[in-house]
């Protein structure tokens, strides 16, 4: 359906699990507004920063528009033919273990169940897997120890409810904002509520915590144990849930023997004080929830951690009650849907199992299937390791990007380069794993296809198209059923649109159910294409006359005895390091960007946060190695390496480096962090260890630092370290390099695009310090400016930045530019802090010098803060942080 500027049209966000609804309404111009939907349950209308800016990643500029062949636009037909051909033939000769799929938790269920459909019932093998596996496999894993299913059992207003509120390896604030927001909320309602973060770093969701655990990294599962043992000893057991509902308790129990609090303590590297702290507050509060996300699951103990805090909860009946529970939140849009499809290599649709002949046996049945994978396919991480060998012969990647979020990336790429065939289905036209593509698929992206996601609590929710896909781009579900259909399954894929898949997958799902399978939404098995067009949010389990919004409260597991299991984990600490590699590499998210930056790299609002990839370290650490603030650091593992902007700061744990995950060869020299991970997994779930990696860094010799803003895309390549950020009006670039310059203005020059005949250089340079700064205008418009010295060039940002989309017609007016500073009349706003309103870090001091000494208050005086309040924990900071200097003004 297509709809007419003006027509509002209910969606669901394309970014994290908390599955944010939003009004999205094409206006007259082209552009596109995006609201929240008060109606959402998800979010009642709230949004974080990278929902806001939705709109800004919607151009068709840097998109793929047309299938390609060995870089060479083709037609549909003739690609999708080659897919199928070169797809069958590997099968022919090689068996269908010789051919796999990658796929994504960015994929809609729709997408998702065809391509699982494929590959494990016609094609006849599960070498089907997801960038899940590096996400939520360790959370599966231990749901299905637990539970015998892979089930979520609480809801989002659980953590409203709950009096104790546990944030295990979550950053919660910037990577699950909006639920964030609402736990914030109801903890100014309630101030009683606590709330507990769990993480070696002391990240922006410390701003709500009571209680900060800075637990030396993978230390969880002795904590959790440790507390397990506690609880037995306290008044919190709960003995009766015990013996009705669980096995194995006394196995957990005795795994747990010896860890008291000193003991914990030592191993976590937590005070003794701080850990009982911990276990006491727990103890007390019937009403808790433990939260928790990649800390835990990306570990080569991911698996355990999660059972060690299940165990907690099963032991003291916490589960499925009102504001009680434990909680994987999910990262990707559809990471749920992805699971229910059965998109991991070790599951099968709906919820079944692989391992269980009864459930396939079924499977085939519904889809009148010819064969049916009878044991586990690789996982992604395996998948890769195939690939370099050669057993791959045919691989097909969707809506993911392993050359670069993939551990040991180097690895992946020349897997890639050297496999006979690969195939890219994309949105956008430039990413370091499509340059390894054969074949080249466009996809309709978020805004231009149809179909469903399930965020965090089990909730599907619609997403919706309101614009027409750009070139000849199409959803990925008629690429896999078109290449099925070639492939000579023409009726088993023969859908009309994405509700005649979800009516499948539904129906499938209550299959033989009755009430022994958790995923059943047999309530939409009939639904019709106007039903699924109407369709609102609703949570699975969904039967004909029930309605379930917790699981397990009173048992009703989904083992062969309906008991949860206690898994008796025997805690241990991984400790990477050795004297040659003596520091831990942590890697995450940031703020506003979401992964490898596609989308998010797009919009100049959300690249103004963190513009360039970091390393963030303690003072000490740094100090020991001779590093400046802002200078470039070189990290490295026995794998690989990458330079990194020195960001120094005590949030970091001493001994431990945190760089983020998003930066690419699209956007820097060599940022790409997995290049330094090993492939190394956890034997459970075979999720690769993210987080706790053995590196060594060392200060980069700089001969100059550089920044630079340019109209047009500038080129960078040349130097050793570049980072390339869009702005309003063009590009920013910050530089750096071992080996003197050039003349700065033929440096200029070089870089920029395009030269028209009027260009202009105003410069000032002042050999003897080393700097130097260059301008270069077009009548009055600013086409690129380059600043440049021995130290980390101290020009403003934030001003210069301004500049490109300035008009400067006067002397005065260019010369400023050249000195990189506003005038004394305009104080420099600084970083940007509150990426709505594009206010800086320097204007929210200065205000909180002038008295606005709440976050309240600087919202009231510069709107900060106040629309999607991503950014109230910075803000807070820097407000605390002037207060002394206010008191002694
Ligand atoms: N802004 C933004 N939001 C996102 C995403 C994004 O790209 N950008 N991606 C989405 C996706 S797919 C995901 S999976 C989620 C991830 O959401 P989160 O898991 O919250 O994010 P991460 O930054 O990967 O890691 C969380 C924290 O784990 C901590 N950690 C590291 N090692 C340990 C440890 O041993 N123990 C403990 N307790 N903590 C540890 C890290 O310091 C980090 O702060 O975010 C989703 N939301
Ligand atoms: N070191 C380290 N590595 C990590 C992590 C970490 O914390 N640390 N986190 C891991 C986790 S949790 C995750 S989820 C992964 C994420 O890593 P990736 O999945 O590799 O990252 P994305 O940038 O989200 O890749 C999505 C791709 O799909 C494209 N795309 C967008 N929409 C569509 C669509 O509708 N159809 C198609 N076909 N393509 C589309 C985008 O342009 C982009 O190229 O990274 C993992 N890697
Ligand atoms: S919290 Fe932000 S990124 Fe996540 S779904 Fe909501 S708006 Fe989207
Ligand atoms: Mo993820």
């Amino acid at each position: 359906m297509r709809h007419e500027a003006g027509t509002a049209t209910k969606t669901t966000c394309p970014y994290c699990g908390v599955g944010c609804g939003i009004i999205a309404t094409p206006r007259p111009n082209g552009s596109v507004s995006i609201e929240g939907d008060p109606e959402h349950p998800a979010n009642f209308g709230r949004l974080c920063s990278k929902g806001s800016a939705l709109a800004e990643t919607l151009g068709t500029d840097e998109r793929l528009l047309y299938p390609q062949i060995g870089g060479r636009r083709a037609a549909w037909d003739e690609a999708l033919d080659l897919v199928a051909d070169r797809f069958s033939a590997a099968i022919a000769e090689h068996g269908p273990d010789s051919v796999a799929f990658y796929v994504s938790g960015q994929l809609l269920t729709e997408d998702y169940y065809v391509a699982n459909k494929l590959m494990k019932g016609f094609i006849g093998s599960a070498n089907i897997d997801t960038n899940s596996r590096l996400c939520m496999a360790s959370s599966v894993a231990g749901h299905r120890r637990a539970f015998g299913s892979d089930t979520v059992p609480g809801i989002y207003e659980d953590l409203e409810l709950a009096d104790l509120v546990v944030l295990v390896g979550s950053n919660l604030a910037w990577c699950h904002p909006v639920l964030y927001q609402r736990l914030a909320a109801a903890k100014e309602k309630r101030p009683e509520m606590k709330v507990v973060l769990i993480d070696p770093r002391r990240t922006m969701t410390a701003d709500l915590a009571d209680l900060h655990l800075a637990i030396a990294p993978d230390g969880d599962g002795v904590l959790f144990a440790g507390l397990l043992l506690y609880l037995a000893n306290s008044d919190a057991i709960a003995n009766g849930y015990i013996e009705q509902h669980t096995n194995g308790f006394k196995q957990a129990l005795d795994a747990a023997r010896g860890l008291d609090i000193a003991r914990v303590a030592q191993e976590t590297g937590l005070p003794a004080q701080q850990v009982e702290a911990f276990y006491r507050l727990f103890a007390a509060r019937e009403r808790t929830v433990t939260v928790y996300s990649q800390g835990v699951n990306q570990s080569a103990l991911g698996t355990d951690k999660v059972n060690a805090i299940i165990n907690c909860h099963l032991a003291t009946g916490r589960i499925g009650r009102p504001g009680m529970g434990p909680f994987s939140v999910t990262g990707q849009p559809n990471a749920m849907g992805g699971r229910e499809v059965g998109g991991l290599a070790n599951m099968l649709a709906a919820h079944m199992d692989l391992e269980n002949a009864a459930h396939r046996a079924l499977v085939q049945r519904f889809w009148r299937s010819p064969r049916m994978a009878d044991r586990p396919g690789l996982k992604a991480v395996e998948m890769f390791k195939a690939v370099a060998d050669g057993r791959i012969r045919a691989l097909w990647i969707m809506a993911t990007n392993p050359v670069d979020s993939l551990p040991d990336a180097d690895a992946v790429a020349a897997a890639l380069r050297d496999c006979p065939f690969v195939v890219v289905s994309d949105i956008a036209s430039a990413t370091d794993t499509l340059r390894h593509a054969h074949v080249t698929l466009p996809s309709a992206g978020w805004g231009e296809k149809d179909g469903t996601v399930t965020n965090s609590e089990r909730r599907i929710s619609r997403q919706r198209a309101f614009l027409q896909p750009p070139g000849e781009a199409r959803p990925d579900w008629w690429q896999i059923a078109q290449v099925a259909q070639r492939m000579g399954f023409a009726d088993a894929f023969s859908y009309a649109g994405p509700a005649d898949i979800f009516r499948e997958h539904a129906a499938l799902s209550a299959c033989e159910n009755e009430g022994t399978r958790d995923f059943d939404i047999g309530l939409h098995a009939g639904i019709e294409a106007a039903d699924y067009a109407m369709m609102r949010p609703f949570q699975w389990p969904a039967r004909e006359g029930e309605e379930v919004s917790r699981l397990f409260a009173a048992g009703g597991f989904y083992t062969p005895d309906r008991r949860a299991r206690f898994v008796a984990v025997s805690p241990r600490r991984r400790q990477v390091c050795d004297t040659r590699y003596p520091m831990v590499l942590n890697t995450g998210r940031v703020r506003d960007h979401w992964h490898t930056m596609t989308r998010t790299g797009k919009s100049a609002r959300l690249s103004a946060h963190l513009a360039e990839p970091y390393g963030e370290l303690h003072p000490a650490d740094a100090q020991r190695l001779g590093v400046g603030e802002a200078e470039i650091v070189h990290v490295e593992s026995p794998h690989g390496a990458v330079l990194v902007r020195a960001l120094v700061s005590p949030r970091q744990q001493q001994g431990s480096i945190f760089v983020p995950m998003h930066w690419t060869d699209q956007f820097c020299a060599r940022g790409r962090v997995d290049a330094l991970v090993p492939a190394l997994t956890d034997p459970v779930s075979g999720q690769p260890a993210l987080k706790n990696v053995a590196v060594r860094f060392s200060r980069f010799a700089a001969a100059w630092y550089g920044f630079a803003v340019a109209a047009e895309r500038p080129r960078a390549e040349d130097f050793d370290y570049w980072a390339l950020a869009r702005c309003v009006g063009g590009w920013r670039l910050e530089l750096a390099h071992g080996a003197p310059h050039d003349a700065p203005e033929a440096l200029l020059r070089n870089m920029m695009a395009s030269h028209p005949p009027n260009l202009e250089f105003i410069a000032f340079h002042d050999e003897r310090r080393g700097t130097h700064r260059v301008a270069a205008f077009a009548g009055t418009r600013l086409l690129g400016a380059l600043y440049l010295s021995r130290t980390p060039v101290a020009v403003s940002r934030g001003f210069v930045v301004e500049q490109l989309a300035r008009a400067h017609a006067e002397a005065r007016s260019r010369f400023r530019v050249v000195a990189g500073r506003a005038g004394a009349d305009r104080p420099d706003p600084g970083a940007t802090v509150c990426s709505c309103f594009g206010v800086g870090a320097n204007q929210i001091a200065a205000a909180a010098r002038a008295g606005c000494n709440s976050v309240a208050a600087i919202g009231e005086a510069l709107q900060a803060g106040t629309n999607c309040g991503s950014c109230r924990a910075e803000i807070r900071q820097i407000v605390e942080a002037a207060r002394p200097a206010a008191a002694a003004e």
